[in-house]
């Protein structure tokens, strides 16, 4: 429902997957164009011709396609530009004469056809799909949700990826995630002890990441205390695994309440003694514990 490509897509993007949706001999498309892949002049969505059983919804105001053999309707519109402030009209689906009545929007922040959840529900559609946000997530049980993207998109597009299986029975609609993508982005905390040497800590990410799943694409966050003499290099080439980036959170394991009794006068006691009581997490404890290394590095000069 809108966005199946994330900028224009190209002839032969259509072609491959106009191919593959023809392949799925007891399933009918429905599908129409967001605002990543909107209706652009000259866009190759407006002249592509699809596979019999696939139905775009290409007008900016709300279009119908029926299948009657189903006995459900599905209603929805296209982007003709990047952003749409105003919804199209909605009409209730009350003509269609199909028992089902589906609509599909792509949006709902404020750029990108806004709506009110309770306005939207309040029309009568059997289901509302939802499009654009890259996360699944309910709306209203049963009634509307985001399926999310089919894969993660972005690096920070972490937690399940898939699509949303929906059944019509005499009760409803009854709607269940089917986790699908093949990795995920995982964002992944190592705890860091001041024991551990450089290579230790390498060694515990990557022994991590194995019992997480090496198909997956990380970002690992290190904190807790380290060896103040200990350097790590953490760049994630120099660590195998699929790595995008590692956060070094680590604070110097000194002990404070000995470097301040030992240096009342000097300024290492004084920079300890303005932000100590400062909350471990907190950016000034982080200046602190900064401020401490950099002095005792040149003092051992
Ligand atoms: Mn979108």
């Amino acid at each position: 429902m809108g966005d199946l490509f994330h900028r224009q897509p190209l002839l032969r993007e259509l072609k491959e997957i106009g191919y593959l949706f023809g392949k799925l001999k007891r399933t009918q498309v429905v599908l129409t164009a967001g605002n990543h892949d909107y209706l652009k002049a000259g866009s190759y969505y407006r002249t592509f011709s699809w596979p019999a059983n696939v139905h775009m919804l290409t007008g900016n105001v709300l279009q119908k396609a029926e299948f009657p053999e189903l006995g459900v309707s599905v209603c929805g519109f296209s982007y003709h530009a990047r952003e749409m402030r105003e919804m199209p009209e909605l009409q209730l689906p009350g003509d269609s004469g199909q028992p089902v009545n589906i609509l599909m929007l792509h949006g709902g922040d404020e750029l990108h056809a806004p709506f009110k959840k309770e306005e939207l529900l309040r029309l009568g559609y059997d289901y509302i799909a939802l499009g654009h946000i890259h996360k699944p997530c309910v709306i209203s049980t049963g009634r509307m949700a985001y399926c999310g993207a089919l894969e993660p998109v972005d690096k920070n597009d972490t937690g399940p990826h898939g699509y949303l299986a929906g059944e019509f029975t005499e009760q409803g609609c009854r709607v269940r995630f089917i986790p699908h993508a093949l990795r995920e982005y995982r964002h992944l905390t190592f705890p860091v002890s001041a024991g551990m040497t450089g290579l230790a800590v390498k060694e515990g990410i990557r022994e991590m990441i194995a019992g997480e799943g090496t198909q997956h694409i990380y970002k690992i966050i290190l904190n807790g205390f380290r060896d103040p003499q200990i350097m790590f290099d953490l760049h994630p080439e120099n660590v195998s695994g699929n790595i995008i980036e590692i956060v070094d959170q680590t604070k110097p394991a000194y002990d404070f309440e000995k470097l301040f009794e030992q240096n009342q006068d000097n300024i290492l006691g004084r920079l300890i003694r303005e932000f100590r009581d400062y909350d471990r997490d907190s950016t000034e404890y982080l200046a602190m514990c900064e401020g401490v290394q950099a002095l005792m590095e040149a003092r051992r000069g």
